[in-house]
């Protein structure tokens, strides 16, 4: 089942055959003028390239030939064919209708922007590489239909969350693609959420979301199962109007819960159906909240001790295959972790439905990551978040986020913004804005990574503190960490209204290049590494207000050109395994501290 998630999500409704190798073109490159502020002002440091005859948000001409074959899912950088291409590209692929049928198209994830044509005709576009989008067709002739895609990776200033960063943005159609047929009124989307937990029962609030893509108003009979919990909803003759959505809730009780937790990934399935249509997903029964100084999972305090992880890898780019996505995350209990980050943006689904059954929780982001304001200046990565799109883009990624990943259980904190600028207006007003987007699910503490310690003005608005630090790696020195954490948590309650709360080191860690190894253990040496990260764990394992910790990084990955300069091998090496996840030296000091964690934590269970 090559589909976007890792079970079968529906019965009724009929999926139609996706070829796996596309007809594929490359298009102009993008390469904008990146003026560097020198100390007489602007200076383009392009070489003169001027930029291209349109904007990053506008479409060009779809091309008259398609000469070469790209497999989707896929990224064109790992193909001779697109090495180095930054800029559009084109995708062509049919599909067979046997009678007349409206049809949905999803796209797991296009990077970076998509713009869609049907038979010819333009039907929509989507940006940002890491959420899932659709286009819902009127209803098509029986015979052959023509899906055709122009993509962009160009760095343009419309795009303010795919930006020359310390990670590499590729070009491609990077998640699974999915054709299905529609009736006029399908299920567009179901939530579960645990409103109470009991030893005994668990009270469950359950929303289906219909739509109807036809002319008429209509009403269908809605229901839906639990089959492990033996539980039918009956939600009755539902009416939509033509063009909207109805959205259904109803709470039930579950008696005898088996609940989700750490390690434990206990799920639940629920079928949906209105009987020309279905829907069936997972969900996990489990409470998740802040109290005090804890994160409560089910009533109980838990710590989290894992990593922070790319999208990442040598051969598949950020379209990691299942196999890939499954061999990380065994790789990750492997090292005895419990804990998750997805820096920086929203992960493929497939990862997040692993990371349910195995038991493992999860901080998921949205995208955006470093981005500063500025004047007029247009830098890269540096000057973006006063940039027009950027507000749009962000809270329309943070939306999709939520309602694309609402039911996993591993989700444990909502998170976005990492090292964005919250020391000054107006990035304060536009964190403040976007944490309302966050707690628009109240189900889910929200945090935000931050690299402003001691002058963040955001820190505040997260139920978790989080903070980024680099001590022996960016200055400082590893042996400093409890003395820095002991300084910076009152600093933080008289200065900067952070009152007490749950506290993650979200970044920390070193560079280590594998294969070099020297006695004198200088940085770059994977003997550095593994002391930073042996002495940085005992301090933060030790330290009675550290809930959590994720180590900067779970893998190398490649970063693009603009930050090469200070990153070896044009890839990011903090990771405890490097890009092929070979191991390094540090993953087994990682591993003796993680796995004691995890040995109490299991011996503390009844
Ligand atoms: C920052 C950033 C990470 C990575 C890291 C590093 O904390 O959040 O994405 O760039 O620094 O390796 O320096």
């Amino acid at each position: 089942m090559a589909g976007e998630r890792i079970f079968e999500n529906h019965v009724i409704r009929r999926r139609i055959d996706v070829p796996a190798i596309w007809d594929f073109a490359l298009g102009p490159r993008e390469v904008y003028p990146v003026p560097l502020d020198t100390p007489h002002g602007p200076e383009d440091i392009s070489g003169g390239s001027a930029p291209p005859p349109f904007r990053g948000d506008e479409a060009t001409e779809l091309p008259s030939g398609y000469p070469h074959k790209m497999p989707v899912p896929g990224v064109w950088e790992t193909s001779e064919t697109g090495r180095f291409h930054r800029g559009r590209a084109y995708y062509r692929t049919a599909f067979m209708l046997d009678e007349a049928a409206r049809v949905r198209l999803y796209f797991g994830g296009v990077s970076h922007t998509a713009w869609v044509y049907v038979d010819g005709e333009y039907a929509d576009s989507h940006y940002n590489a890491f959420t899932a989008f659709e286009i819902v067709t009127g209803v098509l002739d029986a015979g052959e239909h023509v899906v055709e895609m122009e993509v962009s990776n160009g760095f343009s200033p419309e795009s303010t969350l795919h930006t020359p960063q310390d990670y590499f943005t590729y070009g491609g159609i990077n998640r699974p693609v999915v054709i299905e047929t529609l009736p006029d009124i399908y299920i567009d989307r179901v939530e579960v959420e645990t409103i109470e937990l009991l030893e005994t029962k668990a009270r469950l609030r359950v929303a289906v979301e219909l739509a109807n893509a036809g002319k008429e108003s209509g009403s269908v009979p809605l229901g839906a199962d639990i089959p492990e919990a033996g539980i039918h909803v009956d939600f009755g003759e539902t009416a939509v109007e033509p063009g909207g959505k109805t959205r259904v809730e109803r709470e039930v009780t579950v008696p005898e819960p088996r609940r989700w937790g750490m390690f434990s990934g206990e799920l639940y399935t629920i079928d949906v159906t209105t009987g020309e249509d279905d829907l069936i997903d997972r969900f996990g029964i489990r409470t998740v909240r802040v109290s005090g100084t804890d994160i409560l999972l089910n009533g109980e305090a838990v710590r989290l001790w894992g990593f922070n992880r790319h999208e990442d890898h040598p051969e598949f780019g950020c379209a990691l295959p299942l196999p890939a996505q499954y061999e990380d995350m065994r790789i990750l209990l492997e090292s005895g972790a419990n804990f998750l980050r997805t820096s920086h943006y929203p992960n493929d689904p497939r990862t997040l439905d692993i990371c349910d059954e195995l038991g493992i929780l999860v901080w998921e982001e949205s995208h955006q990551r470093g981005l500063r304001i500025a004047g007029e200046t247009w830098q890269p990565s540096m000057a973006t978040m006063g940039l027009p799109k950027f507000m749009p883009q962000a809270v329309q990624c943070h939306r999709e986020m939520l309602a694309q990943h609402y039911n996993h259980p591993s989700i444990i904190i909502w998170a976005h913004l990492n090292e964005c600028a919250e020391a000054e207006e107006p990035g304060v007003s536009m964190f403040r804005e976007l944490y309302d987007e966050l707690k628009k699910d109240p189900s889910r503490p929200c945090t935000h990574a931050s690299c402003y310690p001691w002058n963040g003005r955001a820190l505040e608005f997260g139920d978790i503190l989080s903070i980024n630090a680099y001590l022996g790696w960016y200055g400082d020195s590893y042996e400093n960490w409890t003395r820095y954490i002991d300084r910076l948590l009152p600093y933080q309650e008289k200065n900067l209204g952070v009152t007490p709360r749950p506290f993650i080191m979200s970044e920390f860690g070193a560079g280590a290049i594998r294969g070099f190894r020297a006695e004198h253990r200088p940085k770059w040496s994977e003997e550095y590494q593994a002391d930073l990260l042996d002495r940085t764990l005992e301090q933060l394992v030790a330290h009675p207000r550290v809930n959590g910790m994720a180590i900067w990084q779970f893998c190398d990955v490649r970063v693009d050109d603009y930050v090469a300069i200070r990153r070896p091998r044009t890839m990011n090496n903090k990771g405890v395994v490097d890009e092929n996840r070979r191991l390094k030296l540090a993953f087994d000091v990682v591993k003796k501290h993680y796995s004691a964690l995890k040995k109490a934590y299991l011996e503390s269970r009844p």
